[in-house]
């Protein structure tokens, strides 16, 4: 058993397949969460599931679940998968390969004729992202029970689409309860998305957990003028003092070596006219650690700041939290299966905790979780220019083969 391999061919050319859909010119992938090239990938891997005999369910938040029976089907299955939906410059790779790597599972337990104890599924989960719909995993954080149903289902995006709607109209508003069923073990394997594997020339990162995140949403009212007659004393310039809080938020980051990671990557600015002193900005705010506490001190000082602008500037400051992510462990024996599993490969392999969240973050909640990452080019992710090689890529898929095997046990 342990000298069988996934097919890395057969996982590059569906990784490629994929790709496809939404192809930007820069090389990269533009499916966001419930747009009609997110249904066309959801559709693309439903039909490669069904030629691989899966039987498939999609529950109401637009998880997909395709279904390898096991000999004794009524045991909880062993569950992988990560997600289809891609940033808006997104790469080929970032979830893509969780997704297809299960698959490729899936496809080599045929090819040996591998009947397993207990069923194994793969799963899409919708809107890991959180770049369309706000906040990032919040099916499998429904799933999780981290969030209720109406919440989910009422994200919406800028233009107040809602991802309830949005899941109708492309066909994907499943009828399946959102989680509340046992299962045996979730792995999901994913690029690292940093620099760490590649630098210290390792084949397979052994994921210990995940930092914890802190989403804020900001909005800074002054007063619109004209950009002429103006005094520049008199000004309430809402987009001079979001800026303050930009070079802020970059700060309070710098202030927490080594660990900490702080990003204001959404921006708007209002009338966004030339000639017209901007009267409101609205500025998103991502706030990361591993440590929950010093999560807490980057929030405070984060606060403080805008409370002082606020008072000192005139300016009116709304300041909302929209998502906390709390620091993940993963389970302790899915994390040594992992490890095992890249040993007996003969992979080079390290403990690494993941900067990025996954949602195997929220499905640790529910289930006994891993993950395996592989190094992508210098680190580059949430980027056209995202590159894997096939040799890892298939490296990481033969790993989660063996840790899939060992825990739904070959019949
Ligand atoms: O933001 C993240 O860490 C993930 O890509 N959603
Ligand atoms: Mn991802
Ligand atoms: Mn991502």
């Amino acid at each position: 058993m342990r000298n069988m391999t996934v097919k890395g061919d057969r996982l590059w050319d569906s990784l490629m397949e994929m790709a496809k859909i939404g192809a930007t010119e820069k090389g990269g992938n533009c499916r966001l969460a419930l747009t009609d090239l997110d249904r066309e990938g959801r559709d693309l891997f439903a039909n490669w599931c069904r030629e691989a005999g899966c039987t498939l369910k999609v529950d109401k938040m637009g998880n997909i679940f395709a279904r390898r029976a096991g000999k004794n089907d009524s045991l909880p299955p062993v569950m992988t998968g990560s997600h289809l939906d891609t940033q808006p410059t997104g790469g080929k790779y970032d979830g893509v390969f969780g997704v297809l790597a299960g698959l490729e599972v899936l496809r080599t337990l045929n090819d040996v004729g591998m009947e397993t104890e207990h069923p194994v599924e793969v799963v899409v989960w919708t809107n890991e992202e959180g770049s369309r719909f706000a906040p990032a995993m919040v099916a499998s954080g429904v799933f999780a029970g981290a969030f209720d149903l109406d919440y989910g289902l009422s994200r919406a995006d800028v233009d107040g689409k809602t991802m309830g709607e949005e899941l109708k109209r492309i066909g994907y508003a499943g009828d399946e309860e959102v989680g509340g069923r046992e299962i045996k073990a979730f792995f999901e394997a994913h690029i690292e998305q940093g620099p760490i594997l590649e630098h210290e020339e390792k084949t397979i990162g052994v994921v210990l957990g995940a930092q914890g995140q802190r989403w804020f949403e900001i909005t800074v009212t002054g007063q619109e003028a004209h950009a002429g007659p103006t005094p520049m004393p008199t000004r309430k310039d809402a987009l001079v003092a979001a800026s303050k809080i930009v070079t802020e938020v970059n700060r309070i980051g710098l202030d927490h070596p080594p660990f900490a990671c702080a990003t204001v990557g959404m921006i708007q600015s209002h009338p966004n006219s030339r000639n017209t002193i901007p009267g409101e900005v609205f500025l998103t705010v991502d706030f990361r650690h591993p440590k929950d506490e010093t999560l807490s001190q980057m929030d405070a000082a984060l606060r403080a700041f805008c409370e002082k602008l606020a008072a000192d500037g005139g300016f009116e400051l709304k300041l909302e939290e929209i998502w906390y992510s709390p620091p993940v462990e993963f389970d302790k024996d899915c994390v040594s299966a992992v490890r095992s599993g890249a040993k007996a490969a003969g992979f080079s392999h390290m403990d690494i905790i993941s900067g990025a969240g996954h949602d195997a973050c929220y499905v640790s909640r529910v289930a006994p979780t891993g993950m395996i990452f592989v190094p992508c080019e210098n680190g580059i992710s949430h980027n056209e220019a995202e590159e894997a090689t096939p040799e890892d890529l298939a490296a990481g898929c033969n790993v989660l083969l063996h840790a899939i095997i060992e825990r739904a046990g070959i019949a």
